[in-house]
């Protein structure tokens, strides 16, 4: 019963988190991409949190991206 990850291990799950978001699997998500696969998420916190994630304002968030957010994050 492992109840903490490795970081190798949640490394992996987060770019399997993304690819799963990937539906054309160009290796980038569209804001539509990452909300239609952000379950659980209100609308407004999809809005809020594509904002944080997406640092440069284009229109995708690359791995690069999402991954730089989920280490800025404290584990839980
Ligand atoms: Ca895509
Ligand atoms: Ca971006």
């Amino acid at each position: 019963m492992a109840d903490k990850m490795t970081d190798e291990q949640q490394l992996k799950h987060l770019i399997e988190t993304y690819k799963s978001l990937d539906a054309n699997k160009d290796g980038v998500l569209t804001f539509e991409e990452f909300a239609n696969g952000a379950e659980g998420f209100e609308k407004m916190m999809r809005l809020w949190v594509w904002d944080e994630y997406n640092k440069d304002r284009n229109r995708n968030l690359t791995l690069e991206e999402y991954l730089a957010n989920q280490n800025a994050k404290p584990a839980e």
